[in-house]
């Protein structure tokens, strides 16, 4: 299989039609893929969608390392750079679009704090928990051990219970508006629900979650990113995405 990187530019040329100012490379199943996907569509901004399989092992190529160092999903093209690592891409996002940063500089301390809690203590439990079902759904070649797999659980759970009690007296994390970093946890408690947790004994977690998914744009993992690449384009709040068509060329 020959896998060349297609640039944003030549994509652009051959979709003459379509040009995106931002192209989005990652997988419906990844969790912080989702999380910059979703702030890209509650912000209102089209994006091409390029999918990587990790199944293909597309990450490892030279044309993606080329692009990210890390040998990661996502990597956000914005123009002529790239971005890595989600919660730097999804700061990176409100920055340039002036959307859901915060209104003052505490508040967005508040949110980067609640960002670098995010990488470190939610996403990670939650990702190997959604790993465990991939591997027992034999979409990927994982077996965990039961006992890994309750510690992770486990985990997940006391990370929940933390968003559940800071969410006792305020409608969103950083205050009354909705942030990234809201945006951010919100992509993992996404995925603990496909992994079957028990949402509903976390009342104020509940209560937030339905304040999330009705902010204009919303959509749920699967129902945004699809296992293939795509434009995604918004006229007004209705979306319209357009498959790329399988060139052999475009591998992503
Ligand atoms: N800290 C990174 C984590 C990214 C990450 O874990 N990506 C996974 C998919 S969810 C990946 O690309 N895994 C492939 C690998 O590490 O080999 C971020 O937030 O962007």
């Amino acid at each position: 299989m020959k896998i060349t990187l297609e640039t944003n530019s030549q994509t652009c040329r051959k979709e003459s039609a379509v040009i995106t100012r931002f192209t989005l490379y990652g997988s419906p199943h990844s969790l912080p893929t989702y999380k910059v996907a979703l702030m890209l569509r509650l912000a209102g901004e089209p994006f091409s969608f390029r999918y990587v399989s990790f199944q293909k092992g597309v990450h490892k190529t030279p044309e993606f390392l080329a692009l990210s160092r890390w040998g990661q999903v996502p990597v956000l093209v914005d123009g002529e750079r790239v971005y890595l690592q989600s919660a730097a891409i999804v700061e990176h996002l409100a920055k340039t679009l002036g959307r859901f940063q915060g209104s003052d500089p505490a508040t967005r301390q508040a949110v980067r704090e609640w960002l670098y809690w995010g990488v470190d203590v939610l996403f990670p439990p939650i990702f190997h928990c959604y790993a465990v079902q991939l591997g027992q759904r034999k979409l990927l070649p994982i077996n965990v051990e039961p006992t890994i797999a309750d510690y992770h659980h486990h985990r997940a759970e006391m990370a929940l219970s933390v968003l559940e009690s800071k969410l006792s007296d305020r409608n969103y994390l950083c205050g009354l508006e909705p942030t990234i970093a809201d945006i951010f946890c919100y992509g993992d408690v996404a995925f603990a629900e496909l992994c079957a947790f028990d949402l509903h004994r976390w009342t104020n977690m509940v209560r937030w979650s339905e304040r999330v998914t009705a902010l204009a744009g919303f959509k749920a993992p699967f129902a945004l990113l699809a296992m293939e690449s795509r434009f995604l384009i918004f006229h007004g709040l209705s979306a319209h995405s357009f498959a790329e068509k399988a060139t052999g060329k475009v591998a992503f």
